[in-house]
């Protein structure tokens, strides 16, 4: 990430943390909006946020992407149904490019702290090599799924051969002919097995918890498709929104009707039958918690990937690992040169490796120590100015979250506009916090996520924190625009604050 990045002596308007899907969807609608006076600081190297970080073999989204794209910026010329992660992040720069928004995208600056300075109306970012910065508004577009996840497990830094993770992977490390380990059967384990389970020369797949699998209507889109696309942007759009529908669809299962989700399971497990006629390895990888409950795996090619000569699904709980490999419960250790965790992320403290502090110095770690709370998962009250993107409860199971990226962006724009036309603070008032957040978590009562499997949705305590218990259109309508009566306005105390 070369851009050069310029800064304006004084104030920003608004600081962005993170250039993701959620950072880069918010600088582009500043910038269409004529605001130039913001600033994107990104942890990592380049942009693209998971896209960029995620590079594990087989890393594809799982929504099409057609709808995995932004609705202003619809690219005809997707490969497949269900494009690699390479490719969304191409998508990502060129969109960055084709809106002029690079040269204000800073790579390489983690901001460690953000703490809000009442008297001033500001916020006071520190980044972690020590420099600071002021704005008036912060928008923490960081994602959930950012920060690997790895368990401890004894001895594990004993072990003599590579350690991996999915979502830190290195490129450098040649996985062929190595005997590999593979940790974990979530969505990323379930992408990479069946990429590299060809190269290497064994694969031992421990699995804690069979999740449901489901078919991937994946294909490639031939020229003369990609032609009609861009000749025919409205086809596009058409298209997308069949694909939409029909994810919205699944919503009504998720959030209300068992029944529904209980004919999808029966699907999943015909899948299942078709695909493993093996019964006992069928049984070891039959779940025993209702589909939804645990994020549904969408794969073609897993079940085969298992049933290879070289791949051996490994269910005993894992007791320790050796220099030499790891060894199972009932003492077997099975050597290995990698270890590959795909263990996922640490989603219930997201935003904890960021120390956010709102009026009076209070933490918004201690805040949500029982579980992440937001309004519309954007406003949070304690913190003025402040507008989160993917906040807490605006994941999904079932469609895009860069639909909800672009509703919450609309939303934070509505507020913007109250600080830019002579608003100095704008803050969530809590009785409205609280009373949107009640009613969530009585319609989240109803959802299949709460009945009763233990998933990364879920806080320490059994809340959920994390997903969006209602259609994805209702959060679009309630959020098309901000009300000023759910906000606590207060005027602009002076001019602002040079940065010192
Ligand atoms: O992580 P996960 P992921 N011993 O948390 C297991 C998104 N994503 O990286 O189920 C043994 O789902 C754990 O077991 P259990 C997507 O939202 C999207 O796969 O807890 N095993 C589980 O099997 C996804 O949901 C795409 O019993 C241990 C696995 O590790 C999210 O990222 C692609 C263990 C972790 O699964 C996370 O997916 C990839 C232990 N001590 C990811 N600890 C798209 O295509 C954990 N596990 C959009």
């Amino acid at each position: 990430m070369n851009a050069p990045f310029r800064l304006d002596p004084g104030v920003l308007d608004v600081a962005i943390i993170g250039a993701g899907f959620s950072g880069l969807c918010m600088a582009i609608k500043l910038k269409q909006a004529g605001r130039t006076n913001f600033r994107v600081f990104e942890k990592a190297s380049d942009i693209g946020g998971t896209w960029f970080l995620n590079r594990y073999p087989g890393c594809a989204c799982d929504v099409p992407s057609h709808l995995y794209s932004f609705s202003f910026d619809q690219n005809p010329s997707w490969s497949r149904a269900y494009s690699p992660a390479e490719e969304i992040w191409r998508y990502q720069k060129a969109s960055a490019e084709k809106h002029g928004i690079l040269p204000f995208i800073r790579c390489n600056a983690e901001v460690a702290r953000a703490q809000y300075d009442e008297a001033a109306q500001l916020w006071r970012l520190t980044l972690k090599n020590g420099e600071s910065f002021a704005a008036r508004a912060l928008v923490a577009g960081a994602g959930i799924l950012h920060v690997p996840f790895t368990p401890q497990i004894a001895g594990a830094e004993s072990f003599a051969g590579k350690t991996l993770h999915t979502a830190e992977w290195d490129d450098s490390y040649d996985l062929r002919a190595k005997r590999v380990a593979v940790i974990g059967t979530g969505a990323s384990a379930i992408q990479l097995v069946p990429a590299i389970a060809g190269k290497v020369a064994h694969l031992d797949l421990y699995q804690r918890t069979p999740g449901w699998v489901i078919p991937r209507l994946d294909h490639a889109f031939e020229e003369q498709a990609k032609a009609r696309f861009q000749r025919w942007p409205w086809l596009q759009r058409l298209f997308r929104g069949v694909i939409y529908w029909r994810a919205e669809m699944l919503a009504f299962g998720f959030t209300r009707s068992r029944k529904m989700m209980a004919g999808f399971q029966k699907v999943a497990q015909a899948e299942l039958e078709k695909a493993v006629p093996d019964p006992a390895l069928r049984a070891k990888l039959t779940p025993d918690f209702p589909i939804g409950c645990k994020r549904v795996l969408i794969s073609n090619d897993f079940y085969p990937a298992v049933q290879r000569d070289n791949v051996d699904l490994v269910t005993d709980a894992i007791a320790r690992i050796t220099p030499a490999g790891i060894v199972t419960a009932d003492g077997t250790e099975r050597a290995c040169d990698a270890i590959i965790y795909a263990t996922g992320f640490r989603v219930t403290d997201w935003l904890s490796h960021v120390d956010i502090r709102g009026r009076g110095g209070r933490k918004l770690i201690d805040d949500w120590k029982d579980g992440a709370a937001a309004y519309y998962g954007v406003a949070v009250n304690g913190y003025p100015n402040m507008f989160l993107l993917l906040g807490p409860n605006t994941g999904l199971g079932h469609n895009s979250v860069v639909f909800m990226i672009e509703s919450q962006v609309r939303f934070a724009m509505g507020c913007l506009g109250w600080l830019w036309s002579g608003a100095g603070a704008v803050e969530v008032k809590k009785a409205v916090e609280e009373a949107f957040n009640a009613a969530l978590h009585e319609k989240m009562k109803r959802t299949v996520w709460m009945s009763g499997c233990k998933s990364w949705y879920l806080n320490p305590n059994g809340t959920n924190s994390t997903l969006w218990p209602d259609f994805t259109v209702s959060y679009w309508w309630q959020t098309r625009r901000a009300r000023k009566r759910d906000f606590e306005l207060t005027p602009a105390r002076a001019p602002a604050v040079q940065v010192s």
